[in-house]
C-alpha cells in the first residue's frame, strides 16, 4: 500500500531525525568491518521545502528513493562527492541511517542465518530463501521437465521492455491434450518489482499442485476439472534489479516502536516500476540497469503496471507525472508487461484471478473507486459491482483463511488501471488482489512461509487454503456460466466479442476470443464468463440527498505529530456517513474514524489516506447508530487550522437499466466456419447450444 505506508513514515521520520540518529548508532551492530575514513552509504533527509528544490535535488544525480514527501526527499549518498554535491547546490539535509551497509548486513543475516540452519524449509518447494530471476525461471523450466503431462510452461507474447522472455505455466491433468473447454483460475506476482513475497506465493502455489496432484485429493480433482495458469514473475525487469541490486533495509528498529517500517535502502531494492525510460520508446535491451541508477525507489523511470490497464484506465488514483510512484503510462496497456496479461485472458475464460502484491495483510475486490464517483466515459455513479454479493462471500471467505481484512479496493485509496478492475469489469471473471503480509514489501523469508502456510491461528490455512478456495470458484459453475451441447467430434467452437472498455474518460476496445475443441463422442461442456460484461449490466445507484440530513463542523489546529478527536452521535437511519478534514495549506494530515464501544473501546472503521495536499474524506456506507470518534491526525512540521465536518445523508437508490450482450459462437471445421449463432448466457446458468449445423458441408 504505497502512498500511505510512505508518506505516514516519512513525516514521523523528518520530525524525529535526531532522536533516530542515536537509536541507530545503539542499532544492530554490522559484521562488515570498515576501513578508517572510508565512506559508508548512508540515507539523508533532505529539506526540499518548494517545487524549485525538488527539481534542483533531481539535477544532481543524486539516488533519490521514493521516501518523500511535500518537503523533504530522502537520498542515498554514495560518496564524499555526493554530500558535496548536495551542500553546493545549497540544499539542507539531516542524516537518517549513517551506516546502510550495517543495517543491510544486519537483515540479511537473518536470511543468511535461517538459510544456513534450513536444509528444506515446510514450503512445497522447501525453499529456505527467496528467488532470484533465474531461480523462477529455472524452477518453471524444471515443474516441466519432471511432470510434463501435468505441466506445460510458455513464453508470454510479449518480451520485457529490457529484452527479457516472460514465463508462465499452465497445470492440468492433461495439459498436453486440447483445450476442452476447462475453466482457467489464474494466479499473478510482482506487477511491482520489489514486491517478492508476490512472487514467492504464485510460485509455491503451483508446486504446490504439482507435488500433491495424484495424492491429495482434492487437488487432484481441482487440478482435473481446470486449467490454472500462473505467471509469477509480470514485471520481470523491474523484479531482477531489485532482487539483486541491493538488499533489505528494515527502519523498524530505528524508529523505535514508531509507525516506520521500511522503505530507504541502497541500489534497486525498492523500485516499483517497470524499465520505461522514455515513454513510446522501446528501452534499448540490457539498459534498464543503467537507466534507473538514479531512480531507485517508486520515484523515477518507469510505468506503475497496476495503473496501466484498462478499467477506468486515466482516473483517480493515478498518476500522469512520469517520474511518479503511481504513473499510469502514457495509454491504457502501453507496456508488454499488461499487454501480455490482457492478451492472456482475452484468449481464455479466466473464471477467478488472484493477483499477488505486497503489503498490508488485504483481500481486496474490485472496484478500485468508490461507488459515487463518476467516471466522464458512463455519466453515472461506479455504484457497487453487479456481482457484490459473491464477491465480498469469497473475499471474506479467503480473508478467512489467512486473516487478511477482506474489503473493497477503493476502501484502501483509489486506484485505477489494476489488473482486476479491468479484468473483472470487461470479462465478467471473478478478480481479487492479495497485499501479503503486515508490514514490508520484502521481510525476512521465515515471514513468507508464514504467510503461505498460515502461523497461530491461521497455521494450516494461510494464503495456501486461501488460494485453493479461489481455484474451488473458479471450477464452481455456479459463479460462471456453461455451455453445453452436441457438435462434430474433432471440430473448434469459438467464442467472440468485441466490446468497448470505459475507460476513465474515453475507451479501449476489447475482443475476446477463445476457442476449444470438441471431443471424440460429439459432446462438449466448455466453462465460459457469462455473455454480459459486468461493465455494462443494471446498475444500483444511490442517489445521494444534496443536502445532508444531520451535520456538524468543528474547527481546530493540531501541533505536529498530535491528534484531535470529536465525537459525532449517529442516532438515526442513514445511508451515507461523510467525515472530510479540510485545511488550507498544503500540509501532510490524516483522518481516523472509529466506532466507539460500549465498554469505551474504539475499533477503527474508516481513515483516509490521500496524497499531501488533498483534502481528506471517510465514507461510510448504511452507518450503524451509536458514537464516533473523529481524529485528525497532524503528521506536517506546521500546526494548520482545519476544519472537520460530519454529515449524514439519506440515498435513493435506482437502477439503471443495462444491456444485454452476447457471444457469437461459431463452429469450424477444417478451418472453415460451418455455424454462427449468438448466445446469451447469464451466470449461474448452463445453456444447451446444439450445433448440428455444423457437421452439414455447406
Ligand atoms: O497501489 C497498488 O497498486 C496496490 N498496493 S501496492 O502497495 N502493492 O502497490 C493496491 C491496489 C489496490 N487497488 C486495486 N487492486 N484496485
Ligand atoms: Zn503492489
Amino acid at each position: 500500500m504505497l502512498p500511505r505506508s510512505f508518506r505516514r513514515r516519512a513525516a514521523v521520520c523528518a520530525a524525529s531525525t535526531a532522536v533516530l540518529l542515536g537509536i541507530t548508532t545503539a542499532g544492530p551492530t554490522t559484521s562488515t568491518a570498515q576501513a578508517e575514513g572510508e565512506f559508508r552509504p548512508q540515507l539523508v533527509t533532505v529539506d526540499t521545502p518548494t517545487r524549485a528544490d525538488k527539481a534542483l535535488l533531481q539535477t544532481l544525480g543524486l539516488d533519490l528513493t521514493e521516501h518523500a514527501g511535500h518537503d523533504y526527499v530522502e537520498v542515498v549518498l554514495h560518496s564524499p562527492a555526493d554530500v558535496v554535491a548536495l551542500t553546493t547546490a545549497g540544499l539542507g539535509f539531516d542524516v537518517r541511517i549513517p551506516d546502510l551497509l550495517a543495517r543491510q548486513a544486519e537483515n540479511n543475516r537473518i536470511d543468511a542465518a535461517y538459510a544456513s540452519a534450513t536444509t528444506t524449509s515446510p514450503l512445497p518447494s522447501g525453499r529456505d530463501a527467496y528467488r532470484t530471476l533465474t531461480d523462477y525461471n529455472a524452477d518453471m523450466a524444471a515443474l516441466e521437465r519432471d511432470h510434463p503431462g501435468l505441466v506445460k510452461r510458455f513464453a508470454l507474447p510479449h518480451a520485457s521492455l529490457d529484452g527479457r522472455q516472460i514465463y508462465g505455466v499452465e497445470i492440468g491433468g492433461d495439459v498436453r491434450g486440447p483445450d476442452r473447454g476447462l475453466p482457467t483460475f489464474l494466479m499473478l506476482g510482482v506487477h511491482h518489482a520489489r514486491e517478492w513475497p508476490s512472487g514467492e506465493h504464485a510460485m509455491e502455489f503451483a508446486v504446490d499442485l504439482v507435488e500433491n496432484y495424484g495424492s491429495d485429493p482434492r487437488i487432484t480433482d481441482l487440478v482435473n476439472r481446470s486449467r490454472v495458469v500462473v505467471v509469477p514473475v509480470v514485471n520481470v525487469d523491474g523484479f531482477e534489479l531489485s532482487r539483486t541490486d541491493g538488499g533489505l533495509v528494515d527502519l523498524r528498529a530505528a524508529d523505535q516502536g514508531g509507525t516506520a517500517t521500511i522503505l530507504g535502502t541502497p541500489g534497486n531494492a525498492y523500485k516499483r516500476k517497470n524499465c520505461r525510460l522514455v515513454d513510446g520508446q522501446d528501452t534499448p535491451d540490457g539498459t534498464c540497469r543503467a537507466g534507473s541508477l538514479t531512480s531507485p525507489g517508486g520515484y523515477g523511470t518507469g510505468i506503475d503496471l497496476n495503473r496501466n490497464y484498462g478499467g477506468y484506465w486515466g482516473g483517480p488514483g493515478a498518476s500522469d507525472l512520469f517520474a511518479d510512484p503511481t504513473y499510469r503510462g502514457a495509454a491504457a496497456f502501453s507496456e508488454p508487461e499488461t499487454q501480455n496479461i490482457r492478451e492472456l485472458i482475452s484468449g481464455r475464460h479466466v473464471t477467478t484471478l488472484i493477483t499477488n502484491h505486497t503489503f498490508s495483510n488485504l483481500v481486496l475486490r474490485p472496484n478500485g473507486v468508490a461507488p459515487d464517483q463518476v467516471a466522464p466515459s458512463e455519466g453515472i455513479p461506479l455504484g457497487d459491482p453487479y456481482d457484490e454479493a459473491a464477491l465480498e462471500q469469497l473475499g471474506d471467505a479467503m480473508a478467512e483463511q489467512n486473516g487478511y481484512t477482506s474489503q473493497h479496493a477503493w476502501e484502501l485509496y483509489d486506484t485505477t488501471g489494476s489488473t482486476e478492475d479491468w479484468s473483472y469489469n470487461a470479462t465478467g471473471g471473478f478478480g481479487y488482489t492479495f497485499e501479503i503480509g503486515p508490514d514490508e514489501f520484502h521481510p525476512p523469508f521465515p515471514e513468507v512461509i508464514d504467510e503461505y502456510l498460515g502461523a497461530g491461528e491461521h497455521a494450516g490455512k494461510g494464503n495456501r487454503e486461501a488460494y485453493l478456495l479461489a481455484l474451488q470458484n473458479a471450477v464452481d459453475p455456479e459463479t460462471h456460466s456453461v455451455l453445453t451441447g452436441k457438435a462434430p467430434a474433432g471440430s473448434t467452437l469459438r467464442l467472440r466479442k468485441t466490446v468497448a472498455t470505459p475507460t476513465w474518460e474515453g475507451s479501449i476496445t476489447d475482443t475476446l476470443d477463445t476457442a476449444m475443441t470438441v471431443g471424440p463422442d460429439g459432446r462438449y461442456t466448455w466453462h465460459v464468463n457469462p455473455s454480459t460484461r459486468p461493465a455494462v449490466k443494471d446498475r444500483q445507484v444511490e442517489t445521494v440527498s444534496a443536502e445532508p440530513v444531520q451535520q456538524q463542523s468543528w474547527t481546530g489546529t493540531t501541533l505536529p505529530l498530535q491528534s484531535t478527536d470529536h465525537e459525532f452521535t449517529v442516532d438515526r437511519d442513514a445511508d451515507l456517513f461523510e467525515v472530510v478534514l479540510d485545511w488550507p495549506t498544503p500540509d501532510d494530515m490524516d483522518l481516523e474514524v472509529y466506532r466507539k464501544n460500549t465498554d469505551g473501546s474504539l475499533t477503527q472503521v474508516g481513515s483516509s489516506g490521500n496524497f499531501v495536499g488533498e483534502k481528506e474524506r471517510v465514507l461510510l456506507q448504511d452507518p450503524a447508530q451509536g458514537t464516533y470518534v473523529l481524529r485528525a491526525i497532524n503528521f506536517a512540521s506546521v500546526a494548520p487550522t482545519w476544519t472537520l465536518t460530519a454529515s449524514l445523508f439519506e440515498a435513493e437508490s435506482s437502477t439503471v437499466p443495462g444491456l444485454v450482450e452476447n457471444w457469437t459462437l461459431t463452429c469450424e471445421v477444417a478451418g472453415q466456419v460451418r455455424q454462427s449463432v449468438p448466445v446469451v448466457v447469464d451466470r449461474g446458468q448452463r445453456l444447451r447450444v446444439d450445433l448440428n449445423a455444423c457437421g452439414r458441408r455447406r
